[in-house]
């Protein structure tokens, strides 16, 4: 059988097994064919038949979580955890509390989870998980209610060598400490269990900025690969969330102009630029919306009810950080109209497949979510790695191992990209760098 009718088996394999799973189908189909190049090298893969066992996941678990709103009403959410595959380290991914939540998502983002983790060179496998609880509008004592019912259950199911859970869309520092400390009530104190911890509970300094500052060193090691910095560059980002403020931040820094951040129901447009301070005012103190920016920004533009990536600004770097899917044809087409010249993913998926190829047709360089996001992973590492030793290492530290982290990751999907495809298809590169150490080393593990 050739690379190719391996691939072809496989991916309607998963098409047949798994109908109606949209978005994990959708990982599955944007991954498998970029590894045709690699797979007629290495065809002890077909032989082994390891395809058909890297997209079946070690174990799934779906749970309930019972928990009392404020009101005294009993309530109930699904909860999941994907522990996907462990040839080189515990599971290691996120949790996602948004109501979206769901099997197929979960198993997208573990998936594609797999090969970030591995691309970190660090000793992590993969996992993700989450709920369709809705954290907006609740209060504390419910967040905290529905965290404590959560682990309950779910720490059955982990442990710093077992599975380490971290944060993703909904899940933040507030969560994982509710987390944290349910966990140590039932089995005593074991740092290394869950990461993205308040610092106060032996989290890791610069893991809050790691995605964000993450993205923004993998882009501008990009951009130094071309003779380009991000002085004077006007940036689009997406989202105002966690990865969106220090992606922002980190970007404002290195002199670039970022004009907009969004939520789910619209955009801020400051041709003057972000105020970031504001931003963090509103999204990480009072919990609130963004249109709120207006307030103290009266100059600004509110856009409600539209993506940001309908812009018809001019800019030159998109960074997408807000969910996946974000960015279909139609709005490709205007990201590319704008003149942006590189779309890197701080966000998970954010491009659909069609954007990608009207990436690739027009010249935009494309870093995908699985290359250019894992800053925040790789910083769980070195939190778990902090955790094992009972040390805490300073900020410039931390920050100092995700710059050459990240700068080893560009290097790798671009060295790779030009051994297997083109040297600007980063997808490519990424995919099969990223499926090689994984891949090698379950083949050295055996039939497990
Ligand atoms: P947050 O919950 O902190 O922020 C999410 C942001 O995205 C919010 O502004 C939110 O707006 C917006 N958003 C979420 N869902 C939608 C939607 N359906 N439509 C429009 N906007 C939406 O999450 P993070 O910043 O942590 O995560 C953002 C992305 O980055 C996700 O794809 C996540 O998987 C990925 N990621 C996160 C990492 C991390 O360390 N946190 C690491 C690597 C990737 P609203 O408030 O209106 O919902
Ligand atoms: O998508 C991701 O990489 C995350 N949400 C972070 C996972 C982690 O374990 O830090």
């Amino acid at each position: 059988m050739t690379a190719k009718q391996y691939i072809e088996t496989v991916l309607n394999e998963v098409k047949e097994k798994h109908a109606g799973k949209t978005e994990f189908i959708q990982a599955i189909e944007e991954f498998l064919p970029t590894l045709e190049a690699y797979l007629e090298d290495h065809t002890e893969i077909i032989e082994h038949n390891l395809l058909s066992l890297i997209v079946e996941p070690e174990r799934l678990i779906q749970f309930r979580v019972p928990w009392q709103d404020d009101e005294g009403h009993w309530q109930v959410n699904r909860a999941y955890r994907v522990q996907y595959n462990s040839a080189i380290g515990p599971y290691k991914g996120g949790l996602r509390f948004h109501p979206s939540t769901n099997e197929s998502i979960v198993r997208f983002l573990g998936f594609e989870q797999i090969f970030k983790n591995s691309l970190t060179g660090l000793p992590i496998g993969g996992g993700k998980g989450g709920s369709d609880f809705d954290p907006k509008g609740k209060s504390d004592a419910e967040v905290m209610r529905f965290c404590q019912s959560f682990m309950t259950e779910f720490q059955k199911h982990i442990g710093p060598d077992i599975d380490v859970p971290a944060g993703d869309i909904g899940v933040g520092g507030r969560e994982i400490g509710y987390l944290f400390g349910q966990y140590k009530r039932i089995n005593g104190f074991a740092a290394g269990v869950l990461t993205g911890k308040p610092v106060s509970s032996w989290g890791s300094l610069a893991r809050t900025e790691a995605t964000g500052y993450g993205l923004v060193y993998f882009v501008e090691n990009a951009l130094e690969d071309r003779n380009e910095t991000f002085e004077d560059k006007t940036v689009v980002v997406s989202g105002s969330g966690n990865v969106s403020i220090y992606a922002i931040e980190k970007a404002q820094e290195l002199g670039a102009k970022v004009v907009t951040c969004s939520d789910s129901s619209g955009y801020i447009y400051d041709a003057e630029g972000i105020d970031l301070a504001l931003v963090k005012e509103i999204k990480e103190i009072r919990r609130g919306r963004i249109k709120e920016y207006l307030e103290q920004h009266p100059n600004a533009v509110y856009v409600e009810g539209e993506s940001v990536w309908s812009l018809k600004e001019a800019y030159d770097i998109a960074l997408p950080c807000a969910t996946q899917n974000e960015i279909d044809a139609e709005l490709a087409q205007q990201v590319i109209a704008s003149g942006a010249k590189i779309v890197a993913e701080g966000a998970n998926m954010p491009s659909d497949k069609a954007a990608i190829d009207l990436y690739k047709e027009h010249g935009v360089l494309h870093c995908p979510g699985k290359a250019a996001n894992a800053g925040g992973v790789a910083v769980s590492a070195l939190e778990m790695a902090q955790n094992s030793a009972r040390l805490a290492w300073s900020f410039e530290r931390v920050d100092n191992e995700l710059k050459d982290i990240m700068k080893n990751i560009y290097y790798t999907c671009s060295k790779t990209a030009e051994t297997y495809a083109e040297k600007d298809d980063l997808m490519s590169g990424a995919n099969i760098a990223g499926f090689d150490r994984v891949v090698q080393t379950m083949l050295s593990q055996g039939l497990v």
